[in-house]
């Protein structure tokens, strides 16, 4: 028998988090961040499933990939093998979360229905801005054979969604390092970019194999104005290679024309937030990079994860729409970007377009983030729902 909830504290909330790692760090990167928000903003117990402790461990080191259960920053993180299990409903936690609809153990499900009162269920859904989110946020979803209902819970930018994950204490962490003239130099400079390097236009970017990056290279190595492109390793290897001329491990760097392309190591998840405050643009991808280059309130490029069908265009449009720093050339970059334009990319004349705007962008960024921080925090969002439906 499995048990979740053997060392919690007589009257704290207990929670258990499913993810299923699809692809990438995305998946495991928001729920890490939610487990670690809810344990320590909130004093819940939380135990955080998860199917793929290698990806896990790129993001927060301290994971020990052999390991059935282990306790890593107040969390218990257990491996989610497999489907099967015998669970005890004396076990069953207040709270259970499926992070976007994957499909919990039967036998975990079971033993939520025979227990009383029965767990408060979730399924946290993706981040987009499209607006049928808003019909949908809470909804119950009533479970065909089993006394349970399950709610929808969907993060998104305004009170009428769950809110984003922000952390309390986040902005105030960004504008103390923001504010100290050394801290960029120096938090870069652990990863070998020179003085000189720092003083350029910085740039980190994060995306998929599929953006125009050769193309985006080629208009910062041809232009006025000398820049740093800091990209972490295993990003967008085939065009950083092929810049380099060597392959794109950490410390691999190069110049041509104004533009110096260094490789970062893949750094742990508060060390990202990091390097995004000490970078003057962000590009940006999926989702939770998505939204920490927002609450970084600085420029950032988004590229969206892939769908079928173009359906991630949609996403990207809708988004667009009520992005207060979507300016001109924003939005024909973003479009580029994603191949959401009928024209071809042609980043020679887009960039200097962007480039152009970065001043005002600076500005809209800060005035998006004060807008985002005023819907409040996803993680406090869903205790309160969870707390109105356990009533
Ligand atoms: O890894 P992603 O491509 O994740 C995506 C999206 O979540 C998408 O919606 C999902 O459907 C797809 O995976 C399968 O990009 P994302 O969401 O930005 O997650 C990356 C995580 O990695 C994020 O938590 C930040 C973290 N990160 C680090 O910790 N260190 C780093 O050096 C970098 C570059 C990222």
């Amino acid at each position: 028998m499995l048990s979740t909830t053997s060392s919690q504290a007589p009257h704290a909330t207990s929670l258990a988090l499913f993810c299923k790692v699809v692809d990438n760090y995305g998946d495991i990167g928001i729920c890490w961040r939610l487990a670690r928000q809810l344990q320590t903003e909130h004093g819940v117990i939380v135990t955080l499933w998860v199917d793929d402790l290698k990806s896990f461990q790129r993001i927060c080191p301290e994971i020990a990939t052999d390991c059935e259960t282990q306790e890593i920053q107040g969390v218990i993180v257990r491996h989610w093998r497999d489907q099967d299990g015998v669970f005890d409903a004396a076990d069953m936690p207040d709270i259970v979360i499926e992070f976007f609809a994957c499909d919990i153990p039967p036998g975990y499900i079971k033993a939520m229905s025979e227990c009383t009162p029965r767990p408060v269920w979730l399924n946290l859904e993706g981040l987009t801005a499209e607006a049928w989110v808003e019909g949908c946020h809470t909804l119950p979803s009533p479970h065909p054979q089993l006394p349970l209902t399950k709610y929808f819970f969907f993060p998104g930018f305004n009170q009428r969604t769950g809110g984003l994950q922000i952390e309390s204490g986040l902005t105030a962490r960004c504008e103390a390092f923001l504010a100290d003239p050394r801290a960029a130099a120096d938090f870069l400079a652990k990863f070998g970019v020179t003085e000189a390097e720092t003083a350029a236009l910085t740039v980190s970017l994060f995306c998929y194999p599929q953006a125009p990056i050769a193309d985006l290279f080629a208009a910062w190595r041809d232009g006025d104005r000398a820049i740093t492109c800091l990209v972490p390793e295993g990003v967008a290897t085939d065009a950083v290679q092929a810049f380099l001329g060597r392959p794109p491990v950490a410390g691999a760097h190069a110049t041509q024309g104004t533009l110096t392309v260094r490789v970062l190591p893949f750094v742990p998840q508060p060390d990202y937030d990091k390097l995004l405050w000490a970078c003057d643009l962000n590009f940006a991808r999926g989702e939770d990079s998505f939204v920490r280059a927002q609450l970084a309130g600085k420029p950032f490029v988004w590229h969206i994860y892939p769908q079928d069908e173009n359906l991630h265009h949609v996403k990207l449009k809708a988004f667009l729409a009520i992005y207060k720093a979507a300016t001109p050339a924003m939005q024909a970059m973003m479009l580029a970007w994603n191949g959401a334009c009928m024209e071809q990319a042609d980043m020679a004349t887009r960039w200097p377009a962007l480039a152009a705007e970065l001043p005002q962008l600076d500005d809209l960024s800060m005035e998006w983030r004060q807008q985002l921080l005023a819907n409040g925090d996803l993680a406090s969002n869903l205790l309160k729902f969870a707390a109105s439906v356990r009533k």
